[in-house]
């Protein structure tokens, strides 16, 4: 298999066995790549899951504070006008402590790229209830299930930043691969990484165009959620995509192409 410019050589995935955050990080060497941005590209890391970018991705990389990727890549953008630079966050991350970064670098249209990661809980602490964590969902710290009564209604981070007129695209996919039944055996379908693949190179088109971009990957956290990997990918099918349904919300420049 061809080396990608963008992993370091002899990495090794160190993600726990059937989380998506390793696929997406893949996903968006390749899309550097294909782009020819890769020596251009920075990276800001958040907290979370993502942050172990900085063991794979063979680019340059900045670590940021819990929660503040968009205001650190909003200063480096401003001094390196011609970087790529993206951040990967968590739904934690994204929109607990950093929901203003969120909101106001995208309420600027600064163009940079956040890819968020939801997989409705705090994965790397343990699994406590996100903003993401859809009623009635066993967390950590929810042992009989979100009560929305008590702690509000989910955030939907699309339709919130469709509210605001600056950002260039937005959209929400599934990354986390559909289980197909076989006579024995399960299969795992491609589609997902596919289309997630191409978001992202939206999403990078979108940047190099002088746009906000921003996607949304619904994946899974089988270790936390306490489940098979299988029955995490049925439960990103089945439930996550049904609360977070899958759906280009903005594209100004005409970029997206996954078909419907
Ligand atoms: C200021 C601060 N508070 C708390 C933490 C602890 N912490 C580490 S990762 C994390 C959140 C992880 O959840 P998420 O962003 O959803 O990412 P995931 O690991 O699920 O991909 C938190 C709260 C921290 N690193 N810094
Ligand atoms: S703790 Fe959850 S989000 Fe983090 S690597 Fe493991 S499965 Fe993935």
């Amino acid at each position: 298999m061809k080396q990608l410019s963008a992993i370091i050589p002899g990495a090794v995935n160190t993600y726990c066995p059937g989380c998506e955050h390793g696929l997406l990080l893949k996903l968006i060497a390749m899309a550097l790549e294909e782009l020819g941005i890769t020596e251009k590209a920075v990276m800001v890391g958040s907290v979370g899951c993502s942050t172990l970018a900085f063991k794979f991705l063979n680019i340059d990389y900045v670590q940021a504070p819990h929660g503040r990727a968009p205001a650190v890549m909003t200063g480096i953008k401003e001094v390196e006008p011609d970087s790529i630079v993206f951040a990967v966050q968590g739904d934690g991350d994204a929109l607990s402590i950093g929901l203003q970064e969120l909101f106001y670098a995208a309420n600027r249209g600064i163009p940079v790229s956040i890819f968020m990661y939801n997989n409705m809980v705090f994965g790397m602490t343990g699994g406590q209830m996100a903003p993401t964590t859809p009623e009635g969902m066993v967390t950590m710290t929810t042992p009989y299930g979100r009560d929305t009564a008590k702690s509000g209604p989910p955030i939907y981070s699309c339709e919130m930043l469709s509210g605001l007129s600056k950002p260039s695209y937005i959209r929400r996919v599934i990354i986390a691969p559909k289980p197909i039944q076989l006579k024995d055996r399960v299969m795992y379908s491609s589609r997902e990484a596919n289309q997630s693949y191409k978001a992202i190179i939206s999403a990078f088109k979108t940047q190099m165009k002088g746009g906000f971009s921003y996607v949304e990957f619904l994946g899974t956290c089988n270790v936390n959620w306490k489940m098979s990997i299988l029955d995490s990918k049925k439960y990103a099918h089945n439930v996550s995509a049904k609360v977070y349904q899958p759906a280009l919300f903005r594209d100004k420049f005409g970029v997206d192409f996954i078909e419907s």
